[in-house]
């Protein structure tokens, strides 16, 4: 499924869009699951789960550790085909699958996910890991796609700073020029797939169509990498701190 050009794309640019992977029955599967999942975890939620927008149907907008309470998402995100598909990014080093979620945009959403590098809050070194995004829904940069920085893999992590933004911890301080790093939206039908490296910067826009726009975020990292298991506990001090106000 990773083809030639899907991979000199990620290596060259730090991100690939691969059609197709998931068929539309396969998908139906996910939305029943999904429906499943959502009416039973919800209720006894933890605010680490979930997070909501603040309008009148408190729409949902990322529901995080999906893997935790759900088989399924866990196997979900073991997958053979995304296994495969990241076992070649890794130059056939064993892949170790972090953690399922979802991001959604509702119709007419407003917040953005800012500029951001993700090895700004998992800590991996060498930052051999990856975020594969499979698509439930069209996204368009109209519709809140992530828009990736062509070329900014290449660089070390920036830094960052708390974004303020519910469900995106950390924003990156000094935004590169787009004459550095060009913008590339990542558009994507139902059953699509992009990969992004841990180093990209990267973003989401508001979503100002009447439609929503759900995407299924999956992390993996390679056998070569460790996590800095400093940095990463003072992250999640940091971001209970947050939760907490
Ligand atoms: O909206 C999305 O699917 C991805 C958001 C994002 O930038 C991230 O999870 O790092």
């Amino acid at each position: 499924m990773l083809n030639e050009s899907n991979l000199a794309s990620y290596r060259q640019n730090g991100f690939a869009v691969i059609r197709g992977v998931f068929s539309a029955a396969e998908l139906k599967d996910v939305e029943i699951h999904l429906a499943e999942y959502l009416e039973r975890t919800i209720p006894t939620a933890t605010p680490r789960e979930f997070v909501f927008e603040d309008n009148a149907e408190k729409s949902l907008r990322c529901a995080f550790r999906l893997h935790e309470r759900s088989e399924y998402f866990d196997a979900l995100m073991r997958e053979p085909r995304l296994l495969t598909i990241v076992r070649h990014l890794f130059n056939g080093a064993d892949v170790f699958a972090d953690g399922a979620m979802m991001i959604t945009k509702a119709p007419f959403t407003a917040y953005k996910f800012p500029d951001h590098q993700d090895n700004a809050y998992q800590f991996w070194s060498p930052a051999d890991a990856v975020a594969v995004t499979l698509a439930l829904d069209e996204s368009s940069e109209e519709s809140g796609a992530i828009v990736c920085r062509a070329g900014s893999h290449t660089q070390g992590i920036l830094p960052h700073r708390p974004s303020g933004v519910y469900g995106a911890s950390r924003g990156l301080v000094r935004i590169p020029a787009v004459g550095v790093y060009a913008e590339v939206a990542l558009s994507l039908m139902p059953g699509d797939i992009s990969l992004h490296h841990v180093n990209t910067i990267h973003r989401t826009g508001p979503n100002l169509t009447a439609k929503q726009r759900r995407n299924f975020g999956f992390a993996y990292h390679s056998s070569r990498s460790t996590r800095d298991e400093t940095a990463r506990a003072q992250y999640e001090r940091e971001l209970k701190e947050f939760l907490k106000n």
